[in-house]
């Protein structure tokens, strides 16, 4: 199991405020089943919980996260205060990018929380919130990371699609720096977060994988809609123009490229 500590020491080492409190275990179900039980019952914003495996890591939509040794499994509660709430899978992914930029690893995100590396998954972010009355109360991200996860140990059904951090790089960062790297890089997002919300929807295009004016089927609860990507607007929604429609927006789907018939 991972020291706490030693990411305490890591984060101090970066001149990162504390964690509230943070726990990182061997093994657990899911890091942001345990983070929610802890928001239920009160726990202060950058409050973390770690695990070095996930028996039920969880992706959106009740997909799983599959999360062997060697992976970063890390949840983070933050309770914001500001309107820009729906940008916060955007700005966890631009942590994340930024976060393994240090290791020269040149991520490229899509929307809306896919961390990819020459088209493969290397990471995701999962973002669940509570409101109350007087509006979010709670949301909890969940970020996991294939740090050297190696192949033989996802399941078949993702193992093409997945890539590692340890396939890119000759350095093999231990979790926790990558851990503390993504936390810190969270920080700055946050607080950019806040002050200047269009600023990290900047960033993020930057960052995002160039298929603006291209074609693009995506996939919502309420069907497959066809369009050429337009941007992402300043709620983190997806802008697409249909036909008949310009810059529709989508708050949830699956994007995927539709690649022209190359012919001979
Ligand atoms: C995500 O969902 O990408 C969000 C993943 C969030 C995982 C973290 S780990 C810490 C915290 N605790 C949790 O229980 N969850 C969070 P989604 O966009 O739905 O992508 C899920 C899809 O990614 C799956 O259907 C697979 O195709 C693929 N996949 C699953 N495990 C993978 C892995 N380790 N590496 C790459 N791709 C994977």
């Amino acid at each position: 199991m991972a020291d706490p500590a030693e990411l305490g020491r890591a984060l101090a080492a970066r001149g990162v405020p504390p964690l509230a409190a943070v726990e990182w275990t061997d093994e657990i179900p899911s890091t942001s089943d345990r983070l929610k039980a802890l928001a239920r019952a009160g726990a202060a914003e950058w409050t973390a919980v770690l695990a070095d495996r996930q028996t039920g890591g969880r992706g959106r939509e009740g997909r799983a996260w599959a999360s062997p040794a060697g992976g970063l499994y890390l949840s983070v509660l933050l309770r914001p205060r500001f309107a820009a709430v729906g940008l916060l899978p955007l700005a966890a992914g631009v942590a994340v990018a930024e976060a393994v930029a240090e290791w020269g690893i040149a991520a490229q995100l899509k929307w809306p929380n896919d961390v990819l590396l020459d088209g493969r998954k290397l990471g995701g972010v999962l973002a669940e919130a509570s409101s109350g009355s007087g509006g979010v109360d709670w949301v909890v991200l969940g970020i996991g990371v294939n740090v050297a996860v190696t192949r033989e140990a996802l399941p078949p059904d993702v193992r093409d699609a997945a890539a590692s951090l340890a396939d890119a790089s000759s350095v093999r960062p231990p979790v926790s720096d990558v851990a503390a790297a993504v936390l810190a890089h969270l920080r700055l997002c946050y607080d950019g977060l806040r002050a200047d919300p269009p600023r990290i929807v900047e960033t993020w295009r930057a960052r995002a994988v160039d298929w603006w004016g291209e074609l693009v089927d995506v996939e919502t609860a309420r069907g497959t809609l066809r369009g050429r990507m337009r941007g992402v607007d300043t709620d983190g929604a997806l802008l697409v123009d249909l036909e008949g429609e310009e810059s529709h927006r989508i708050l949830s789907g699956e994007v995927r490229r539709l690649r022209r018939a190359v012919r001979g």
